[in-house]
């Protein structure tokens, strides 16, 4: 069992995120494939740096993220910066051949994130985009239903992500309200989350129709820092334009036949982090609320018309990453377990020597379809969705 030295860039929520699943998972999953060891942390200056570093439990600091991928020491870079640095740090890093992980979405756009997957294909770098929530122990048990055709062909994917915590109108004008840091709004930032569900579990998307709206135009401006995700409100001085979606809606039309919808909104009020789904397959139906991330309901069109109905499939150690987990179903798995479960599946592909997903590519693929939902937004229209060669043929 191999000690890696990671280095971590951004000490805001997912550097909290990825410090707690570095530490814990070898906590859980035993024997762990490898320790992730906390070598440096990087920040913007240098208190909030010696601060992450201190909380955070690294053992160096820096101000420079060029340092982290220049020491020979770090054999893995951890992107978890806003967006607009992911594609410079990420490239940066395959080309000093380092183990990547970047959080999600890939980059702000297409043309970026394909740059990203050019310098890491055929490199034998492992790379990864955290996608963590198809990491739920539910999630990856409706695929394990799919996979086994319990619930028959699937016909319809019906996907929400939905959060209230930028409803009000004057909560900052932070990074996730500018084009040039985020790339996109909620598209980008939520529904991303969503299509790479519906591609993990339905298949690859062939084409989509769009609505892209801005319902909030301005924001109380907000310089630098972190974003306080709706936590503090802005003040009563000069407000900023916002130049990213508010809300997204598509259509979908998958490669194998099947439809969809997908919503996406962070303005819902009422909805905290309503990640949805619910198919439908000539066989059953599945529905998962991330909200009651333990349990899935599932209805069988075998059980006959006089018990048909969804029951409650609670995860635990029968299920996906159960051996890792909790000895008891319904002992509650939480945000931080999946990235746990993410930290494991990642140097277990380095320790094999493997690779894992989703990868960059799977990131390209989403950013490419994200693409679409956009140019489909302007132009009123269907808009097919190219599909990466690697990725036709694949399982996932
Ligand atoms: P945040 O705003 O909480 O933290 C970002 C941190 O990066 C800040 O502390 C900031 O000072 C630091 N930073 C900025 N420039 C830097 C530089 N040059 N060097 C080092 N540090 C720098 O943002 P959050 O929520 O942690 O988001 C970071 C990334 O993670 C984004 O790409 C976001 O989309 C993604 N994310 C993913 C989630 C998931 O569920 N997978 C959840 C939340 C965010
Ligand atoms: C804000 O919408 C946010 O932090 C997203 O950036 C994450 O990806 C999501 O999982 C939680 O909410």
């Amino acid at each position: 069992m191999k000690n890696l030295n990671v280095g971590l860039i951004g000490g805001g929520f997912m550097g909290k995120a990825h410090s707690l699943a570095y530490s814990a998972m070898p906590m859980f999953f035993w024997p762990a494939p490898a320790i992730p060891v906390r070598h440096t942390i990087a920040e913007a200056n240098e208190s909030l740096a010696s601060e992450a570093a201190r909380r955070f439990g690294f053992e160096n600091s820096t101000t420079d993220w060029h340092s982290i991928v220049e020491n020979p020491a770090i054999d893995v870079v951890d992107i978890a910066t806003p967006n607009h640095l992911h594609a410079e740090i990420a490239i940066a890093a395959a080309q000093a051949g380092k183990h990547i992980i970047c959080e999600k979405p890939l980059a702000r756009t297409g043309e970026e994130s394909k740059a990203m997957y050019e310098a890491v294909k055929d490199t034998g770098i492992v790379h990864m985009v955290a996608f963590n929530y198809r990491r739920t122990p539910s999630v990856a048990l409706a695929k394990r239903y799919i996979q086994e055709g319990a619930i028959g062909r699937i016909l319809n994917f019906r996907g929400t992500y939905l959060q209230d915590w930028s409803a009000d109108p004057d909560s900052p004008l932070s990074w996730r309200f500018q084009k040039n840091i985020a790339g996109s709004g909620a598209l980008g930032d939520i529904a991303t989350h969503v299509i790479d569900m519906a591609r993990y579990l339905v298949g690859e998307f062939a084409s989509v129709n769009s609505i892209l709206s801005t319902f909030i135009p301005d924001r109380p401006l907000q310089t630098g820092g972190a974003d306080a995700l709706g936590n503090v409100r802005g003040g009563a001085g000069p407000r900023g334009e916002v130049d990213v979606d508010d809300e997204v809606l598509t259509m979908v039309r998958f490669a194998n036949g099947a439809v969809g919808s997908i919503e996406a909104t962070r303005n819902a009020y009422g909805r905290n982090n309503f990640i949805t789904f619910e198919i439908h397959g000539t066989e059953g139906s599945i529905f998962f609320n991330y909200e009651r991330r333990d349990e899935l309901q599932v209805c069988f069109a075998a059980d006959g018309n006089d018990r048909r109905g969804f029951r409650t499939v609670y995860t635990g150690p029968a299920h996906p990453y159960g051996e890792g987990l909790w000895p008891i179903p319904a002992l509650g798995v939480g945000y931080g377990e999946t990235k746990i479960i993410e930290a494991h599946d990642f140097f277990k592909a380095i320790a094999e020597g493997g690779s894992v997903s989703p990868n960059f590519a799977d990131g390209y693929q989403t950013a490419l379809i994200d693409d679409a939902i956009i140019e489909s937004a302007e132009k009123e229209a269907w808009v097919d969705v190219p599909v990466l060669a690697e990725l036709a043929t694949s399982t996932k």
